[in-house]
């Protein structure tokens, strides 16, 4: 849902426009309003209404900035305030953000425009927008104290450049990086081709990867965290609360990907091969790509990614480092694989009721039900046709179907696999014999416990660990 809302209901007299003897003094004059969005539903593609014909993109669970045309100049309007995001249905998170939401509203533009944005600090410290990959003049950078003075609280700045090449960029804030950054201050922003046959696809997605450290039970992330992150986001929404990606089977497809978190992320998309087509320093030419499956989107990068939606289905599309793939979780946790539990449960009870032993046959804690503290989800949730995924964070699902009509977005369900092509069970029918599992040479049988004697078990027995004895 998209509300506009007047500028000048909100910061209210306060307004000046610093840099605007650097510009044309037409815009200042009258601000241009700023819309603003409170639902985390993927927005429909905002198709341009003026100006030059674009294919515009699709921004996961965000939306796009709609402009005004002033005097052949594209006008802009971000409000930069505090805002209240929801990570996934039952988590409710304190952000900082743009227009009512973090990531701020994707910002699309034709190579060669003129753009003018106005930024407006609702915020209680002051701020500045870097508009990062962009070739512009140096005072249009957006860096507080080098290329401009910080936009005080209740201030409107604006910003004015060409758009001098296509491609995928991203904004934000270089004041306060530290803290600015890690409450969700960020946007996408892309450049079309003058040609909108030029590096045209069917889906054009695109997505910021964020990360936030925020105590299970609160809703405010800590922002001085350097490392230890334990909700790793797209678009500032992690699994399950993050849409599909839809195609039609046949359709090119690009995703855009940037990385405002502090460590890399190897984006891998299954069932498919691709190529890296686009950084955010441009494109990357036909004959200096290769494929890949996952591609590594280093901190501070922009990676376009480009493929055939060829084969039907619902393919995992992830990050590749699994502690990115979960939820909040106590990483202080030891490992308990192989240890052995019994008797323990009931002595601890004794003391502490409701106590779990957890992990002595492996984390999975998909089918666990305990009680999570407020505003908390599950580590390890979503679910499948097949049960649950055990899945958070970044992750979500590529859905490529026959039947999806162009330009349709909508979530077509679960994939309906042809009779036999679905993995199962092996019960002697009809798949032949079960050939012998060849053992490494050296084999040797995993160590029993600590204190505890190794049982003899017929083979096909498994321990604790879920190793076979022999
Ligand atoms: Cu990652």
């Amino acid at each position: 849902m998209t509300n506009r809302r007047s500028f000048l209901t909100g910061a209210g007299a306060g307004i000046t426009a610093l840099g605007a003897s650097l510009v044309s003094r037409a815009g200042a004059a009258s601000l241009p309003e700023a819309p603003t969005h409170t639902s985390s539903a993927t927005a429909a593609p905002l198709h341009p209404t003026g100006g030059r014909p674009y294919n515009p993109v699709v921004t996961l669970n965000g939306w796009t900035l709609p402009w005004r045309m002033k005097d052949g100049v594209k006008e802009f309007h971000l409000v930069a305030e505090p805002v209240v995001r929801e990570f996934a249905p039952g988590m409710q998170v304190n952000l900082w953000g743009y227009n009512g939401q973090s990531p701020g509203p994707t910002i699309e533009v034709v190579e060669g425009d003129r753009v003018r944005i106005f930024v407006t600090n609702k915020l209680p410290e002051h701020t500045s927008v870097h508009w990062h990959g962009q070739l512009l003049p140096c005072g249009m950078d957006g860096v507080t104290g080098l290329t401009q003075p910080g936009i005080q609280p209740g201030k409107t700045f604006v910003y004015e450049f060409v758009a001098r090449h296509a491609g995928t960029f991203m904004y934000h804030p270089h004041a306060d990086e530290m803290q600015q950054m890690a409450m969700g201050m960020m946007g996408f922003w892309v450049t079309h081709p003058k040609d909108p046959r030029q590096h045209a696809v069917a889906r054009d997605y695109c997505m910021l990867l964020s990360s936030y450290d925020i105590e299970p039970g609160s809703y405010t992330p800590r922002t001085n965290t350097m490392l230890d992150f334990n909700l790793w986001t797209i678009n500032s929404r992690v699994f399950p609360g993050l849409d599909p990606m839809v195609a039609r089977l046949g359709d090119k497809v690009r995703i855009r990907v940037g990385n405002l978190t502090m460590t890399n992320h190897p984006i891998h998309l299954h069932g498919h091969r691709f190529e890296v087509a686009g950084t955010d320093g441009g494109w990357v030419p036909k004959s200096a790509r290769w494929p890949e499956v996952t591609t590594d989107v280093a901190v501070g990068q922009m990676r376009a990614i480009e493929f055939v939606a060829d084969a039907p289905g619902d393919w995992a599309f992830h990050c590749h480092k699994s502690h990115h793939t979960m939820n909040a979780m106590g990483h202080d946790v030891p490992t308990l694989i192989g240890v052995d539990h019994r008797g323990v449960a009931e002595k601890i009870n004794k003391l502490v009721p409701g106590y779990m032993v957890m992990g002595d046959k492996g984390g999975s804690m998909g089918d666990m039900k305990m009680p999570l503290p407020a505003n908390t989800l599950p580590m390890m949730s979503g679910d499948g046709p097949f049960g649950n995924l055990e899945m958070g964070g970044m992750f979500t699902v590529l859905k490529v179907r026959e039947g999806q009509k162009r330009g349709d977005y909508s979530d077509p369900g679960w994939y309906r696999h042809p009779a036999g092509t679905v993995a199962r069970e092996w019960t002697g029918d009809g798949a032949g014999a079960l050939p012998p599992a060849a053992r490494a040479p050296d084999a040797r049988p995993a160590p029993a416990p600590a204190g505890q004697a190794m049982e003899a078990r017929k083979p096909g027995a498994k321990d604790m660990t879920g190793h076979e004895h022999h």
